[in-house]
């Protein structure tokens, strides 16, 4: 029997990756973010390489919450049960808090915030029919640290990281595994910038991310990785 997931952010970037490497692991992927062609070309993609591949697109905007509640309703067509929950799209705004305003507090709260803790609600019960149900977070190592410009977005990823850890202590006694992961630089084209520009060669790759993935969903029953910080060697992090 396949195992199934969900995966958000699936259009671009690290969510790409983590569905090309789970439909290779002959996971069942359910693929959510708001570019259903993006989302229809990966499926096309993943379904030209393994043809018996289950993947469906389910495009949402997550920061508005009846089209996430429309994604609910379309994936409860589908399936009853979720064996694991990607949680990983996510926005940033970068400027001086001098020129930061209301709307763009909004468009990073909404999305980081607001859309993970009420998708995460609405997708409890598919959790509950798994025999080991996981559940992902991609934070940021911006859930550790600071940096000039990046007041919002570093302050929805270390509020990503408290709904997570608050999330691991409800949901313990139903048996759903929560786990962490915290990339640094990564090569993406997160925040409007350039994917594979000449400055990101260093970075890690969404690939990189995606198997740390992987490895979180794979241990044994009765394991589960709390939190993964990983970074390109480049990047000097400090706390
Ligand atoms: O970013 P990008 P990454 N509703 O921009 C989706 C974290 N991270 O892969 O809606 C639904 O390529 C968007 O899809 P679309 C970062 O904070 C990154 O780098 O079609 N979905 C796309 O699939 C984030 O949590 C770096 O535009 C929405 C995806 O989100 C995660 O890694 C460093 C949406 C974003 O893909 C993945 O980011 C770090 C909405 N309203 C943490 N808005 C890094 N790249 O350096 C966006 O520390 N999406």
């Amino acid at each position: 029997m396949k195992k199934k997931v969900l995966i958000t952010g699936a259009s671009k970037g690290i969510g790409r990756a983590i569905a090309r490497l789970l439909a290779e692991h002959d996971w069942e992927a359910y693929l959510t973010a708001r570019s259903l062609d993006e989302l229809e070309q990966l499926r096309a993609e993943i379904a030209s390489r393994f043809p018996d591949a289950r993947i469906f697109s389910l495009p949402a905007d997550l920061s508005a919450i009846e089209s996430l509640n429309s994604l609910v309703k379309r994936l409860g067509e589908l399936t009853e049960r979720l064996d694991a929950l990607v949680l990983n799209a996510g926005v940033g705004v970068f400027k001086p808090i001098t020129e930061m305003s209301e709307a763009d507090y909004e468009t990073v709260m909404n999305v980081n915030l607001k859309g993970n803790l009420f998708l995460a609600k609405e997708l409890f019960p598919f959790l509950q029919q798994s025999d080991c149900p996981r559940l992902v977070g991609i934070t940021s190592d911006v859930a550790r640290r600071t940096f000039a410009g990046g007041s919002i977005y570093t302050m929805s990823k270390y509020a990503q990281d408290a709904l997570f850890h608050t999330l691991r202590k409800e949901w313990r006694s139903s048996g759903i595994r929560v786990s962490v992961i915290m990339p640094g630089l990564t090569d993406t084209s997160f925040g409007g910038s350039e994917a594979g520009a000449p400055h990101k060669s260093e970075w890690l790759r969404s690939e990189d991310v995606a198997s740390a993935v992987a490895y979180v969903l794979h241990v044994p029953n009765h394991v589960v990785i709390d939190e993964i910080m990983l970074h390109p060697f480049c990047q000097d992090w400090q706390p």
